[in-house]
């Protein structure tokens, strides 16, 4: 028989509490969860795919779940997508139902979650290859493409993470990331499901709010830690939980210093990606080094494609966490793996003597990192170029100190301003794609082919 994905939901026993599930403020016990969900399933049962609007809500996860139970593929929906994304994402996905929503709108319909009702689910486990998730990610070029993670991938890499972390159901999971990616879903939603740990999301991923929830592990992108540190009251009323994980973005050195010197505990640092999860991670017992991201999951093997032995190189990747694809593209899926059958993460990297993994970079500059999101350069100078009074347009991720990088555009347009162009991107893709700042060109830089140069954009 398979294992359930959601251990911890089969057999709600005598370690549910009333607060098994806090979400932006609201709780739940599991039973409750299981028999909200439960409703969903028999709902969603039979549905190619569901999306989810994905708030911070305990009825996102009741919605989740309750597809998972009945062996939907779920796609969750950025609640703050303009009309373009989330139109892209509900055509190119084929869900037919939004969960989560009490209006449908022209192709969709709308299903709402009611965390009040109870019902029983029952049928079988599905297949560990069966699709849990369909997450939308940018690439390079054109529009984000939905990645399907099998069920058995979330397993093996929650699994893995279990083990590295030494996490259990006597952990309290705390975070306030959003519920639409791999980080504050998969890990921070699925993964205390799984191991039965309690889970407090925040709502939001303030410091106080971190400070406030009394947790055993603690989840956040660089980002959140480097708030964390500038407020010191809430640094040291993290100082004692059992472990603090930093992920989706390289944690910046005075940050990893100042979270030791404030929390008296080292941070531990773990590198994954929507296509193939998290692989590599620092253990709880291990050596918590500045600048490491640690070993491979169980399971999971990697390699380095470099010059010469030892050197830095692309970072190849192979094991039970990956992805099956990207959804309809058959040619983006066959160039994102060699020939032999390792996956291209595009980080470079280098692997220590002791086995310890550096990530030193990314190959592609069009790939850009903001606050732990990934945003793909050409998504936004496409929006850019849907206004009117734009021309030309050049995106780009500039160093930040407190978003890791930030988005910035330089644009060839006429008689309209800066902000009127962040709020157009914002409203049009969804916030976190919003460039930051604008700069007006005559002309962007461009080789004799006509290709513009990014290289050669003036320094801001
Ligand atoms: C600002 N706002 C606007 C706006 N400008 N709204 C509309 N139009 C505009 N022009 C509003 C926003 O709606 C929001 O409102 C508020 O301003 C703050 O938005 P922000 O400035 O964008 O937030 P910021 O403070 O920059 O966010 C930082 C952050 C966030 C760390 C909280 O970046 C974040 O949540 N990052 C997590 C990303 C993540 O989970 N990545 C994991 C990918 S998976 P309001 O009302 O909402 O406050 C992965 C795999 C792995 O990478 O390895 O983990
Ligand atoms: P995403 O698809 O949003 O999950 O983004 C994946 C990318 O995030 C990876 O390809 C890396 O570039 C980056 N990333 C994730 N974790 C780390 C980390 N610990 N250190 C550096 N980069 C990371």
């Amino acid at each position: 028989m398979t294992v359930p994905l959601l251990t911890s939901l089969a057999a709600p026993d005598a370690t549910d509490r009333p607060d098994a599930l806090t979400v932006a403020g609201r709780s739940c016990s599991r039973e409750e969860l299981l028999g909200a969900a439960g409703a969903v399933a028999s709902r969603v049962a039979g549905a190619a795919s569901v999306a989810v609007r994905a708030e911070a809500t305990p009825e996102t996860v009741a919605a989740v779940v309750g597809a998972l139970l009945a062996g939907v593929p779920v796609v969750p929906l950025p609640p703050d997508a303009g009309p373009a994304e989330r139109a892209h994402i509900l055509r190119d996905s084929g869900a037919e139902l939004v969960l989560g929503e009490t209006r449908g709108g022209r192709r969709e319909v709308a299903v709402p979650v009611d965390l009040r009702e109870r019902a029983a689910w029952s049928g079988p486990e599905p297949d560990p290859k069966a699709t849990a998730f369909v997450l939308y990610t940018s690439g390079t070029t054109g529009a984000p493409k939905g990645a399907i993670i099998p069920r058995g991938a979330v397993a093996a890499c929650l699994d893995g993470l279990a083990d590295a972390w030494q996490w259990t159901a006597e952990d309290t999971l705390v975070h306030g990331l959003p519920l639409f990616h791999v980080h504050g879903l998969v890990l921070g939603v699925l993964g205390a499901l799984r191991t039965g740990s309690r889970l407090v999301h925040t709502g939001r991923p303030t410091p106080e709010a971190y400070a406030a929830a009394g947790g055993s592990l603690y989840f956040g992108v660089p980002t959140v830690w480097s708030r964390v540190v500038r407020d010191h009251t809430a640094a040291r009323a993290l100082g004692g939980a059992r472990l603090l994980v930093s992920g989706s973005a390289a944690l910046p050195a005075p940050v990893f210093r100042d979270l030791e010197a404030l929390t008296g505990q080292r941070p531990v640092e773990r590198y994954g990606m929507t296509e193939t999860l998290i692989t590599v991670s620092t253990r709880a017992d291990g050596e918590r080094r500045q600048g490491s991201v640690g070993v491979p999951l169980p399971g999971v093997r990697t390699r380095v494609v470099a010059a010469e032995e030892g050197g830095i190189g692309e970072l190849e990747v192979s094991g039970p966490t990956l992805f099956s694809g990207y959804l309809g593209r058959p040619e983006a899926t066959a160039a994102s793996y060699t020939a032999d059958g390792w996956f291209r993460t595009g980080d470079i990297a280098a692997v220590d003597a002791d086995g310890a993994h550096r990530i030193v970079g990314r190959a592609s500059t069009d790939l850009i990192k903001s606050g732990g999101y990934r945003i793909g350069a050409g998504e936004v100078e496409n929006a850019l170029l849907d206004h009117p009074a734009v021309s030309e347009a050049a995106v780009v991720g500039v160093a930040h100190e407190d978003l890791g990088q930030e988005i910035v555009a330089y644009v060839v347009a006429e008689g309209v301003s800066e902000q009127a162009l962040i709020d157009f991107v914002a409203a049009h893709l969804s916030v976190h794609k919003r460039p930051r700042r604008v700069r007006f060109l005559d002309a962007l830089p461009r080789n004799a082919m006509g290709k513009p140069q990014k290289k050669l954009l003036p320094p801001l």
